[in-house]
C-alpha cells in the first residue's frame, strides 16, 4: 500500500495526452503506451479526467453514463488493461468523480424531462418567482444559473453549463445511486478518487437571492456537506484501507478544509483549494488581469501550510482548468528552465501531496492563441461573448484569453518535434502549441539538465527524506518581497528551501544556525554552500538538508 504523503500524483487529460488511432483525440490506449515514460518520472498515481460517455460540452465533465467509457477514449476492456499495466509499474489509477451534476443527456435527466416525478426529484426544478428565475445566482461559466423548461413552467439549477444539471443530494435516492457508481469503479481496481467541486453538493434549504455576490455563499461548503462526505466515505472508499481521495473545493475555507481532510473526521484524504491561484485576479475576477501579488501568494501558502497541520493539502500549480504556471508566475521566454524549476522546487518540498499536470514536467507553456476559432473551451467562448458585450476591445479580450483560458492547459502533449508534436497522426481536436520544436519530451529526456529530470529528482526526494513527507513548516524571510523561503523539520532532518520568484538578483539574510552542516540537495543553478548573507540569481531556487 502506498503512503500518499510520500507519493506524487500525475494528472492526465486523456483527450490531449496521446492518440493511438489517428482520430486526433487522445485515448486510454495512448495512456498505456506512455506508462514507461511515467514510471521513469517516478510518479505513484495517475489521475485521469473524465472519459465516460458525454456530449463533450464541458469536455467530459458533463457525464451521460457513469458506468461506461466514451467510445472516443476506448472500451471498458481498455480501461481494465490500463489498470493492470499501470499496477505492473507500481502505478495506481485515480478517477474523476463528477457527482455535483450530470449531463442533461443522462437518462435520469431525460426521464425528468418526460415528467417522471421520481427523476425530477433527482434535480432542482423550481417554479419561477415574479415570472423570473427562482434566484439571481450566476453560473460559473457566465450567465444565470437557471434554465427554463416551458412544458413544466419551471427552471432547473445548473451551477455550470446549462447542459450540466445539478443533482439533489438531499434526495436519498440520489445518494444511493452515487454510492453504486463509486463502488463500481472501486471494484475495477481504482485506488484513487478525485471528487469534482464536491463542496457544492449541499444546497441550502431555502433558495434566496444574493444581493452581495453571485450566490456561491449559499451553496459553497453547504449545510450538510460534512454529513454527506462522511456518508459517502462509509458507503464506498471508507470500506477499503488502500484508496486515497481528494476533493476539489471551490471557493472554500481553511476551517472546512481541515474538517474535510483530518483523518479522524473520516471524510477525505486531502483537498485542493484555489486561493493561491487567484492572486492575479483583479477584483477577484478571473477575467480582469493583474500581475501576481507575490506578498498575497506568500501569505496564502504560509496560512495554509501552518493552518492545515492537522489536515492535508493537495499541492498543485497546474491542472486542466488553470493556465500553465511557467507562463503565469514564471518567465517562459528568457528564464524558461530556471523559473519552471524554481516553481517546481518551491511546491514539491512543501507539506502535502504534489500533483504534476501533463506537460508541466517539461515546461509546457500557454498557447497564446490569436483567433477565437482556435478556442474550444465553453467557459472561454462564453466569456469572449460576455466581454465583447461589455464593450471591451477584441485585442484586450485576446490578452485576457491568452492568460486565462482553460485551453492553455489542454493543448496536446508535446512528445517530439514531428507532426503534431507526436500527439496524433490525425488533425488534433485542439491546436498544438507551436513551440513543440523547442519544448518536447524527446529532447527533455536527452538533456540531463532538463526540467523533466528536475521533477524526477523532486519526486524521489519526497520518497528519500521523511522531512519532505512528514516535516512541519516554518516560514522564513517573511518580509522579503522577492523570495519565498521556508524550513521543514522532522526528527533529525532539517530542510531549508529558498526561491527567488523574480528575474532580479536579490540578497537575503538568513538567521539560521549551523549553516555549515547544510548540504545542497537540489538547485536550478550551480550547487553552492548555505551562507548567512545570500545573493540569489534570477529565479534561483535551492534546497539544503541537514541530518544531525
Ligand atoms: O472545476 C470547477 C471549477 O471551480 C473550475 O471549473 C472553475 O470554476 C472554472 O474553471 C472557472 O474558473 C471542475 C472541473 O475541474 C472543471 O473542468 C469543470 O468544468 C467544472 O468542475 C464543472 O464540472
Ligand atoms: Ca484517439
Amino acid at each position: 500500500m502506498k503512503d500518499f504523503k510520500k507519493s506524487t500524483v500525475y494528472q492526465i487529460y486523456p483527450k490531449s495526452f496521446y492518440d493511438t488511432n489517428g482520430d486526433g483525440v487522445g485515448d486510454l490506449n495512448g495512456v498505456i503506451e506512455k506508462l514507461d515514460y511515467l514510471k521513469n518520472l517516478g510518479i505513484d498515481y495517475i489521475w485521469l479526467t473524465p472519459f465516460y460517455p458525454s456530449p463533450q460540452v464541458d469536455n467530459g465533465y458533463d457525464i451521460a453514463d457513469y458506468y461506461n467509457i466514451d467510445p472516443n477514449f476506448g472500451t471498458l476492456e481498455d480501461f481494465e488493461k490500463l489498470v493492470e499495466e499501470a499496477r505492473e509499474r507500481n502505478i495506481y489509477i485515480m478517477l474523476d468523480m463528477v457527482l455535483n451534476h450530470t449531463s442533461t443527456e443522462h437518462q435520469w435527466f431525460k426521464k425528468a424531462l418526460n415528467g417522471e416525478e421520481k427523476y425530477k426529484a433527482f434535480y432542482f426544478f423550481k417554479e419561477p418567482i415574479n415570472n423570473a428565475e427562482p434566484t439571481n445566482w450566476e453560473s460559473k461559466f457566465g450567465g444565470n444559473a437557471w434554465q427554463y423548461v416551458e412544458k413544466f413552467d419551471e427552471y432547473y439549477l445548473h451551477l455550470f453549463d446549462k447542459t450540466q444539471a445539478d443533482l439533489n443530494w438531499d434526495n436519498e435516492e440520489v445518494r444511493k445511486e452515487i454510492y453504486s457508481i463509486v463502488n463500481f469503479w472501486i471494484n475495477k481496481g481504482v485506488k484513487g478518487l478525485r471528487f469534482d467541486v464536491i463542496n457544492l453538493i449541499s444546497k441550502p434549504e431555502k433558495f434566496e437571492n444574493d444581493f452581495n455576490g453571485d450566490g456561491r455563499r449559499f451553496y459553497t461548503d453547504g449545510p450538510r456537506i460534512h454529513e454527506y462526505l462522511k456518508e459517502l466515505n462509509q458507503n464506498t472508499f471508507g470500506k477499503h484501507e488502500d484508496i486515497i481521495t481528494v476533493g476539489e473545493m471551490s471557493s472554500t475555507s481553511l476551517e472546512n478544509c481541515l474538517k474535510y481532510s483530518k483523518s479522524q473526521e473520516n471524510e477525505l484524504s486531502m483537498v485542493f483549494n484555489f486561493h493561491h491561484l487567484k492572486v492575479d485576479y483583479n477584483n477577484q475576477n478571473k477575467w480582469e488581469l493583474k500581475a501576481c501579488d507575490f506578498k498575497d501568494l506568500k501569505m496564502l501558502f504560509n496560512e495554509w501550510q501552518l493552518g492545515m497541520e492537522e489536515g492535508w493539502n493537495a499541492l498543485f500549480w497546474c491542472n486542466h482548468d488553470q493556465p500553465r504556471i511557467v507562463s503565469r508566475f514564471g518567465n517562459d521566454r528568457k528564464y524558461h528552465k530556471e523559473s519552471a524549476k524554481m516553481l517546481a522546487t518551491m511546491l514539491h518540498l512543501l507539506r502535502g501531496t504534489p500533483y504534476v499536470y501533463q506537460g508541466e514536467e517539461i515546461g509546457m507553456t500557454n498557447a497564446y492563441f490569436t483567433n477565437i476559432n482556435q478556442y474550444v473551451d465553453v467557459e472561454s467562448l462564453n466569456y469572449f461573448r460576455i466581454l465583447k458585450e461589455q464593450g471591451i476591445a477584441e485585442e484586450d479580450i485576446y490578452k485576457v484569453l491568452q492568460e486565462r483560458s482553460r485551453d492553455n492547459s489542454r493543448t496536446p502533449m508535446q512528445w517530439n518535434k514531428f507532426l503534431n508534436a507526436g500527439f496524433s497522426d490525425g488533425k488534433p481536436w485542439l491546436s498544438v502549441n507551436d513551440n513543440y520544436n523547442e519544448i518536447n519530451v524527446e529532447d527533455s529526456l536527452k538533456d540531463k539538465n532538463s526540467i523533466f529530470y528536475h521533477y524526477k529528482r523532486l519526486i524521489s526526494l519526497r520518497k528519500e527524506y521523511d522531512v519532505v513527507a512528514y516535516g512541519n513548516y516554518v516560514p522564513l524571510l517573511n518580509e522579503n518581497n522577492n523570495v519565498f523561503a521556508y524550513k521543514r523539520e522532522y526528527l533529525e532532518e532539517s530542510l531549508i528551501v529558498i526561491n527567488n520568484f523574480y528575474e532580479t538578483e536579490v540578497t537575503a539574510v538568513l538567521d539560521i544556525e549551523e549553516l555549515e552542516s547544510y548540504k545542497c540537495i537540489i538547485t536550478n543553478y550551480e550547487e553552492r554552500n548555505l551562507k548567512q548573507i545570500f545573493s540569489l540569481k534570477p529565479f534561483e531556487s535551492i534546497a539544503f538538508l541537514k541530518i544531525n
